[in-house]
C-alpha cells in the first residue's frame, strides 16, 4: 500500500487519474523544510498558461511564475513543440570544441535584445552556474589584461546570487552563508538599500538611498581599485523580498565603477526577459553593465539554462595569443544543451510574437502596482513594494518567530488556491507576463483575505 499521502489525498489523486509517488523517503528536497512537507505535501502534477493544477486536481492560479521563471505563463505550445522535435532529432551534442546550430542561434537571439554592445553570450545551465561563470570571466578578463592583482569580489548584503561556492560569497544571505565555512576568499560587500523608514510604501523606486552606491567608493578606499575585479548586484533584489534600487543608485554604482576600472555584473537572473517591462533591468533603468547574468526566463523555465552576456569588448580581451589554445578554460558538459537551446528560441518566439518582453511597462503594471498598494493598512502589513511585475508585501514578523506569519499566509492562499513565494517575512509575487486584470483582482483578494485570518 501506497503509504506516502493521507488517504484524502491519494483517494482525490487517483480519482483525477493522477500519478502519485510510492515514497518520498529518497528525495532529499531542496530549500525545503522536508520532514514538515512530507507531513502534508503539496504536489503539483499539470500546468497551463496562468495555472497549475495539483494531484487532486485543485486549479492553483500561479503569481510567482513557478519560481520567477515561467514569464510566458505555462505550457506554451510553441516552446513544447521546440523541445519535442529537439529531442526526437539530436539529444546532446559536445560543447568544447563542439558545437550545434541552435547554440548559435539562441545565442544571436539573445545578444539581439541584450543592450547594445552586449553581443557574446556564455551558456551555463541555471542563475547559480551563469554566476560563477561571470565571476570566473572578470577574473580572467583582468587577467588577460595584465591586471592579475584585480581578484577581491564585491557583492551587496541581502544580494542572492544562487548557492555555489562563488554566489554564496559575494552574496549576502546571512542563512545561505553560514553554515559553509570560508567559500571563496576575499569578497567584501556594499549595504544594501532597503530603508523603509524614508521609503517604505514607495510605488515603483524609491526616491531616497543613491548614497549607498557611494559603499564602493569606500571599499575602493579600503582595499584599492587595483585589487577590486568586479561587483554584481541584482538591479532589483527578488530572493531577500523585492528590494527596487532607489533613483540614481545604479547610475552612482556604474559611474564608479567606470572611474575605478571595476566591472559592474548585473545578476538578472529574475529582473531578466521582461519583468521589469524591458527585456533587461539594464534597459529599463538606462544602465549598461560589463556583464550580465541571467536564467531562469531564458527558456521559460522549461528546460533549465543560465547564460552570462558580456560586452563586447571583454570577450574580444580573450581573443588574443595562439588561435589553437582555448582562450577561457571554463564551461560545463550541458552548456548549450539542444534542449535547452530549443527551448530558449521556443520561448523568445513567445515573447516576441506577443510583446511579452514591453508588457509590464504598460497597463497591466499600472494595474498590478495599484493592487498591491492597495493591501497597505491590512493587519500586519509594514511595507508594500513594486516595480513592472513584480511586488513585495512585506509583513511585521511574530516576535522570535520570524518567516512564521508570512509562511503561513502562504499556506493560507495555497488552500484558497494561490501559489505565492515567501521570503523572510516578505510575500514576494512575480506573475507570469500574461496576467490579466481579473488574474490581479483574484491575487490581491486572496492575499487580502488571508492577512485578515492570519494570526
Ligand atoms: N541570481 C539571482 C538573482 C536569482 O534570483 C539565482 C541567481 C540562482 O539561480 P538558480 O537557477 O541556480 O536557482 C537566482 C535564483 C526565491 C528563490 O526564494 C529565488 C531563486 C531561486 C530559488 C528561490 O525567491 N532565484
Ligand atoms: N565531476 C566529474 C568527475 C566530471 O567528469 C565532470 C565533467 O566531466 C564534472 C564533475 C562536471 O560536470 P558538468 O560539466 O556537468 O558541470
Amino acid at each position: 500500500m501506497n503509504k506516502a499521502l493521507d488517504p484524502a489525498l491519494m483517494q482525490a489523486a487517483e480519482a483525477v487519474g493522477s500519478q502519485i509517488p510510492t515514497s518520498m523517503e529518497a528525495y532529499w528536497m531542496p530549500f525545503t523544510a522536508n520532514r514538515q512537507f512530507k507531513k502534508a505535501p503539496r504536489l503539483l502534477a499539470r500546468a497551463s498558461g496562468m495555472h497549475y493544477w495539483d494531484v487532486a486536481g485543485r486549479e492553483v492560479l500561479d503569481a510567482v511564475a513557478g519560481l520567477w521563471c515561467v514569464n510566458a505563463g505555462h505550457n506554451r505550445p510553441r516552446i513544447t513543440a521546440a523541445i519535442q522535435q529537439q529531442a526526437a532529432e539530436m539529444d546532446f551534442a559536445p560543447p568544447f570544441q563542439m558545437a550545434h546550430p541552435k547554440a548559435f542561434e539562441l545565442a544571436e537571439r539573445v545578444a539581439a535584445i541584450a543592450p547594445a554592445g552586449m553581443g557574446k553570450v556564455f551558456f551555463a545551465n541555471s542563475g547559480s552556474e551563469a554566476v560563477d561563470t561571470a565571476l570566473k570571466m572578470a577574473l580572467a578578463y583582468h587577467r588577460v589584461r595584465g591586471e592579475g592583482t584585480r581578484t577581491r569580489l564585491l557583492g551587496r548584503d541581502r544580494g542572492y546570487h544562487g548557492v555555489n561556492f562563488g554566489g554564496i560569497s559575494v552574496g549576502g544571505m546571512v542563512g545561505n552563508r553560514k553554515t559553509f565555512g570560508l567559500a571563496v576568499a576575499g569578497t567584501d560587500h556594499l549595504r544594501h538599500t532597503h530603508d523603509p523608514a524614508r521609503n517604505a510604501y514607495s510605488q515603483g523606486q524609491p526616491a531616497h538611498g543613491a548614497d549607498f552606491a557611494d559603499d564602493l567608493a569606500k571599499l575602493v578606499a579600503m582595499h584599492d581599485a587595483s585589487n577590486i575585479a568586479a561587483v554584481i548586484v541584482e538591479p532589483i533584489a527578488g530572493s531577500t523580498g523585492v528590494l527596487v534600487p532607489p533613483v540614481g543608485y545604479l547610475q552612482r554604482l556604474r559611474e564608479l565603477c567606470t572611474q575605478h576600472g571595476i566591472l559592474l555584473i548585473f545578476d538578472e537572473v529574475i529582473t531578466g526577459f521582461g519583468r521589469t517591462g524591458q527585456p533587461f533591468a539594464a534597459q529599463t533603468f538606462g544602465v549598461t553593465p560589463d556583464l550580465i547574468v541571467c536564467a531562469k526566463g531564458l527558456t521559460n523555465g522549461a528546460v533549465p539554462m543560465g547564460a552570462v552576456i558580456a560586452k563586447n569588448e571583454i570577450h574580444d580581451a580573450f581573443m588574443t595569443g595562439a588561435e589553437h589554445l582555448i582562450e577561457f578554460p571554463h564551461g560545463y558538459t550541458y552548456s548549450g544543451h539542444p534542449l535547452a537551446c530549443a527551448a530558449g528560441i521556443g520561448t523568445l518566439d513567445t515573447y516576441a510574437e506577443e510583446n511579452l518582453l514591453t508588457r509590464a511597462s504598460g497597463d497591466i503594471a499600472a494595474y498590478f502596482a495599484a493592487g498591491v498598494h492597495s493591501i497597505k493598512g491590512e493587519p500586519h502589513v509594514i511595507d508594500v513594494r513594486n516595480f513592472g511585475l513584480v511586488g513585495g508585501i512585506e509583513l511585521q514578523g511574530i516576535a522570535g518567530e520570524p518567516t512564521k506569519r508570512a509562511f503561513s499566509v502562504f499556506l493560507d492562499c495555497w488552500e484558497q488556491g494561490l501559489l505565492i513565494r515567501t521570503t523572510g517575512d516578505t510575500l514576494a509575487l512575480s506573475p507570469p507576463l500574461i496576467i490579466e486584470r481579473a488574474h490581479i483582482d483574484r491575487v490581491i483578494e486572496t492575499i487580502r483575505t488571508a492577512l485578515r485570518r492570519a494570526a
